[in-house]
């Protein structure tokens, strides 16, 4: 929590869920997030609901981007919001099906990584609305390795519904 150090970078974080009090496990977990070693809060979107993206029938889900100042590198970073995905219930899910709770590192500074567990950026940041929507709320000038200007990115037209709940 001694971000604020020279070597902080920011990392934005994705947050969803669509199981046991979605909009509860998403706020435990921005919580969750500031108790991270050498990583502070400092921004949270606001949360969307969104029709559930694949090809399975499941419950809408609860989707926010959170952003932090961290000095952590991406690997430990990962392990951590793995740690709080575990702690807030997750079990190894099903691919495509529904969750407690998944966090997703985003970005990382300028960083580009480009491993099968660790994309940096994400790879769903063009693709999906529910991370490029609250993402543009709360970075409206950020730009992402790669991609470019985080508001040049286009808006899905095909994707399914999503809304801003609070
Ligand atoms: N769909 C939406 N809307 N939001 C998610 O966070 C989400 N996460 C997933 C899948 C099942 C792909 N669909 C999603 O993992």
């Amino acid at each position: 929590m001694n971000a604020g150090r020279d070597d902080a970078r920011p990392a934005y974080i994705g947050l969803g869920s669509n199981l046991d009090d979605p909009c509860g496990q998403i706020a435990r977990a921005f919580d969750l997030l500031d108790t991270i070693p050498r990583t502070r809060l400092v921004a949270r979107s606001s949360l969307y609901r969104s029709a559930p993206f694949g090809p399975v029938e499941q419950p809408d889900f609860v989707n926010a981007v959170a952003k932090t100042l961290t000095s952590l590198d991406a690997p430990t970073l990962l392990q951590h919001l793995q740690e709080i995905e575990r702690s807030q219930g997750r079990k190894a899910s099903v691919r495509w099906g529904p969750r407690v709770l998944d966090l997703d590192l985003l970005v990382l500074g300028d960083e580009v990584i480009g491993e099968p567990r660790l994309a940096v950026p994400h790879p769903g940041i063009a693709e999906r609305n529910f991370v490029l929507l609250p993402l543009r709320e709360i970075a409206p000038d950020l730009v992402v390795p790669g991609l470019g200007r985080i508001v040049d990115i286009a808006v899905s037209e095909s994707e399914p519904r999503i809304s801003r709940i609070v």
